[in-house]
C-alpha cells in the first residue's frame, strides 16, 4: 500500500508538469524482505522459527512481568527458554505469583511478592504457563517460553501466523503437550504456507 501510494504521488507530480527526470524521483523497487509464515498445527501449540545453522543470541537482561494496579503487565509475555524472567511487584500491596504449566498443571513456583520486591525464575522448557496471584483471583496472565524470538501460539483451530520473517532457511519447531516436532522450512515472501507433518 505504501509503495502504491508513493507511485501515485510520483505520477501526480509528473503530470503536474514537473520537469525533473522521473528516474531520480522514483524509489528503487523494494525487494520483498519480510514474509508472513502461516500454517495449521495442533490447537494451543507453541510455534517457533529458528534460522537454520545460526544460534540466535539470548536477549540481554531479563524479561519482565510486573504486578501493577492488581494486574499482570503485560498480560501475555513471550520469553526464551533459559532467559531469566523477573516477576516484579510495583504495587503498594503484597501479591503472590505462581505459574502452572498448561496441560499438565505442574507448579513451576508459588511465592509471595512484597511491594517493590521481585522473584526471578528461568523457564527451562518450551511451553505455555498460566500465571496467577492467589490473593487476587482476577489477576492472571499467560507466559510463553519458546526456543527463539520468532514465536507464537496456534489458535483454537490450530492456525498460526508469524509476521515480519526475513526470507531464508529455517527450522520450524512445534511444541504440543510437551512434545516437539521439527521440520525444515524455506521462507519466501510475501506469504509462506507451511504444511506441518502430523
Ligand atoms: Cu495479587
Amino acid at each position: 500500500m505504501i509503495r502504491l501510494f508513493a507511485a501515485l504521488v510520483i505520477a501526480i507530480a509528473t503530470t503536474a508538469g514537473c520537469t525533473a527526470p522521473a528516474a531520480t524521483a522514483a524509489p528503487a523497487p523494494a525487494a520483498t524482505n519480510i514474509a508472513e509464515v502461516t500454517g495449521t498445527v495442533a490447537p494451543g501449540a507453541v510455534v517457533s522459527l529458528l534460522p537454520a545453522g545460526i544460534q540466535v543470541p539470548m536477549p540481554e537482561g531479563p524479561a519482565v512481568m510486573d504486578q501493577y494496579a492488581k494486574q499482570f503487565v503485560p498480560g501475555t509475555l513471550y520469553v526464551r527458554v533459559g532467559q531469566p524472567v523477573e516477576f516484579r511487584n510495583t504495587d503498594a500491596l503484597g501479591h503472590n505469583v505462581n505459574a502452572h504449566r498448561r496441560g499438565t498443571g505442574a507448579t513451576m513456583f508459588d511465592v509471595e511478592t512484597d511491594p517493590q520486591q521481585k522473584y526471578v525464575h528461568t523457564f527451562d522448557r518450551v511451553g505455555q504457563y498460566d500465571v496467577t496471584c492467589n490473593e487476587h483471583p482476577g489477576m492472571q496472565a499467560t507466559l510463553v517460553a519458546a526456543d527463539g524470538p520468532l514465536a507464537t501460539m496456534s489458535d483454537d483451530r490450530g492456525q498460526f501466523v508469524l509476521s515480519g520473517v526475513p526470507p531464508g532457511a529455517y527450522r520450524l519447531l512445534v511444541t504440543f503437550e510437551g512434545q516437539t516436532v521439527e521440520q525444515a522450512v524455506t521462507v519466501t515472501g510475501p506469504r509462506t504456507e507451511v504444511r506441518v507433518a502430523p
